[in-house]
């Protein structure tokens, strides 16, 4: 198979959601808590340290952060939500731009969402969850600084996180990550390999459901 995420370039960085590429092909977006290591993570899964800036400093993605794979096909590096320590206008602004972005933009397929395996499913995690599959979007949480935990405390953790799941989305998937040692980037991009090859799948089984239930 063809590592698509290997030939990643930096495309653009838009402040608002009019300056992003064209709304063609398909598109998934990072998302998660400030600080909880998405920049980390595009960083892990293209193989390239710098793609995607990484910051001790929480807040430090404010652009949406477009990464070209090829065959208009685009990774989205969002800014981290739940961050207080931006001013109030910024803070405002971003949230407003990325909630257009998450609802109008039609190449958009589905978002991981990167926790901290310390601190799970937030109800911001769980809201965002529910929302994407609400919206027909896939979803695949990382459980994020794996590398905290021992082996059976990541375990405990994602058997917990997988039962609460299922009352928040129908669609969503979960794994055991560490963008800092690389561990489950296999995982990781197996399944984003599945929605681009595969997109249609969500709102096809939404569809019949819907269906069924007339
Ligand atoms: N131990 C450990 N630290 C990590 C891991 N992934 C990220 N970090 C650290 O967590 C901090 C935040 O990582 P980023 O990738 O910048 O997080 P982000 O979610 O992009 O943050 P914002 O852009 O500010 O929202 C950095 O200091 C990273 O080095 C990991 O797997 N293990
Ligand atoms: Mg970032």
């Amino acid at each position: 198979m063809k590592n698509i995420f290997a030939n990643c370039t930096f495309l653009k960085s838009a402040h608002i959601v009019s300056q992003l590429p064209d709304d063609i092909g398909l598109e998934i977006a990072v998302a998660g808590r400030s600080n909880a290591g998405k920049s980390t993570t595009i960083n892990a899964l293209t193989g390239n340290k710098k793609m995607a800036k990484i910051s001790k400093t929480p807040g430090r993605t404010q652009l949406l952060n477009c990464f070209d794979l090829g065959d208009n096909r685009r990774l989205v590096d969002l800014p981290g939500y739940g961050y207080a320590k931006v001013p109030v206008k910024i803070k405002q602004h971003w949230d407003r731009e990325i909630e257009q972005y998450l609802q109008k933009r039609k190449s958009l397929i589905g978002v991981v969402v990167v926790m901290d395996i310390r601190h799970p499913l937030k109800d911001f995690d769980k809201q965002f969850l529910y929302w994407a599959d609400q919206s027909g979007l896939f979803s695949h949480v990382l459980l994020n600084k794996a590398d905290k935990f021992k082996s059976g405390k990541q375990k405990a953790v994602l058997l917990q996180v997988k039962k609460e799941l299922v009352n928040i989305s129908r669609t969503s998937t979960v794994q055991i990550f560490s963008g800092l040692k690389k561990e489950g980037i296999e995982q990781l991009s197996q399944t984003l390999y599945s929605w681009f090859n595969d997109p249609g799948v969500v709102h096809l089984e939404q569809q019949n459901e819907e269906q069924d239930g007339e």
